[in-house]
């Protein structure tokens, strides 16, 4: 099934000549609307009148993450605060979160693309999702949420955490869907068959998984331990939030809602535009948004794109799994954390040297994070209850800064490897590709 058929399979011709005229509108938008794109466009001498057809975007811009840190909170928004009617935020790497703001259209434009993945998913008015999606100001949760109302199903708000209720209520509500991290779907997949419940007793068939690189090889353990067909979805919420891109059911790589989002690749290191079927850094032009609307966002995710057709009919063209980023931001059961963040907070505290290492491993199917840190000359002690209390007090730091938790290790002074060249302060040992 597809859910907007006039959309999802234009013709190319229609479409590019809609993602242009659709480009024109944002860019005289963000023009009158947005100082920084105005300065931006006048900087590199053009102005809306050069935009013509959607090739014409290579003229244009690029926006980073530091540029929305810069203009921290609301400064890159292109309509007055009386018509955002929904914030989210996502980490950034000093700390200031990367903040996101909705118009009433752009909430419904969202919902409808969620729509579109859920039937691309085979979903149907008739399913029942438990969202274990964090709610809040990640976009994971409310978004699919919406999205899960719009199609007409059944939403079960469950937000992330509490394995026990989360499998409780899937047996005794039996939602036939589920939306969370694929890490999570593991942990849960594991913690099911603990609980000696046989699986028939759950009613599970479709999992919605993203927010985090996975492969086919994770996706095939979940299938099997969970019995259920499992789904990639991809998205940012800086270009929204979940439902950028979605697969079909050929999971033969995802389709980019790019009536809306029109994507390129790009060189990281020259930033020239690549050709379909090359690696490179994936870039989004929000072309309907109303409240952030980006120009070449650079997601800094690495991926090829392809827009030979594909067999499901869908004419959009595909994304493949992202198999790396050009930046060190870590996804950490499915939390964006950049090692900077990790280092004001050990540079910030006088007990701690600014020498340290991040050790990311993924056991029983759970991110964790272990941050081993000297301790100064003069903090180090003997005393076990001295050492554990400046362990706790890393440790909460960390968890308010980061929104996660991380295990302490508390090292001597000089005992971390010094490097000669570039310092390897993470040792990421999880596999993706
Ligand atoms: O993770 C939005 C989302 C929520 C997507 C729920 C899918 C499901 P952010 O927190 O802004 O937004 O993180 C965005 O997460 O740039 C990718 O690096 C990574 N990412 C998201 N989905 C996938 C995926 C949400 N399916 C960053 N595969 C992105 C690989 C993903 N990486």
């Amino acid at each position: 099934m597809i859910w907007n058929k006039a959309k999802e399979c234009m013709s190319l011709e229609d479409k590019r000549r809609m993602q242009g005229e659709r480009l024109r509108k944002l860019v005289e938008r963000v023009y009158h609307s947005t100082p920084f794109y105005r300065q931006k466009m006048q900087e590199m001498d053009i102005t809306p009148d050069d935009i013509r057809t959607i090739d014409d975007i290579v003229k244009l811009p690029f926006t980073t993450k530091q540029d929305l840190r810069d203009n921290y909170p609301y400064g890159l928004f292109a309509v007055p605060m009386s018509e955002i009617i929904r914030l989210h935020a996502s980490s950034g790497t000093t700390g200031l979160p990367t903040v996101v703001g909705y118009t009433r259209r752009d909430l419904s434009i969202w919902s409808e693309m969620i729509a579109r993945c859920l039937t691309a998913y085979g979903a149907t008015s008739n399913d029942i999702f438990t969202v274990a999606y964090g709610y809040g100001l990640f976009t994971g949760g409310l978004g699919v949420h919406y999205g899960v109302e719009y199609l007409g199903g059944t939403v079960i708000p469950m937000s992330s955490g509490n394995t026990a209720k989360q499998i409780q209520l899937m047996h005794d509500f039996g939602p036939t869907a589920i939306a969370c991290t694929p890490s999570y779907a593991l942990y849960l997949a594991e913690a099911m068959q603990k609980t000696g419940i046989p699986r028939e007793e759950f009613k599970l068939k479709i999992g919605v998984f993203g927010a985090e690189p996975w492969t086919d090889n994770m996706r095939r353990e979940i299938e099997a331990k969970m019995g259920i067909n499992a789904y990639n979805i991809y998205g940012l919420s800086e270009v929204m939030g979940p439902g950028v891109s979605h697969e079909c059911e050929f999971k033969d790589g995802s389709h980019i809602i790019d009536d809306h989002f029109y994507p390129e690749i790009v060189s990281p290191d020259t930033l020239q535009q690549l050709p379909y079927g090359e690696q490179g850094e994936l870039v989004f032009t929000t072309l309907t948004k109303e409240g952030l609307p980006l120009l070449r966002y650079r997601t800094k995710d690495l991926c090829t794109l392809t827009d030979e057709p594909c067999r499901c009919g869908r004419t959009n063209v595909r994304m493949s799994r992202i198999v790396g980023r050009s930046d060190d931001m870590l996804i950490i059961r499915g939390v964006n954390v950049f090692p900077s963040q990790i280092e004001s907070v050990i540079l910030e505290m006088e007990e701690f040297e600014p020498h340290y290492l991040l050790v990311v491993e993924r056991i029983n199917n759970l991110d964790i994070l272990e941050v081993q840190v000297e301790v100064r000359d003069g903090f180090y002690s003997d005393e076990i209850n001295k050492m554990m209390a400046l362990k706790k007090k890393m440790g909460q730091r960390l968890q308010s800064v980061l929104g996660i938790s991380a295990d302490i290790k508390l090292v001597e002074p000089f005992s971390i490897k010094r490097s000669e060249g570039k310092a390897q302060r993470v040792l990421d040992k999880r596999v993706f590709s």
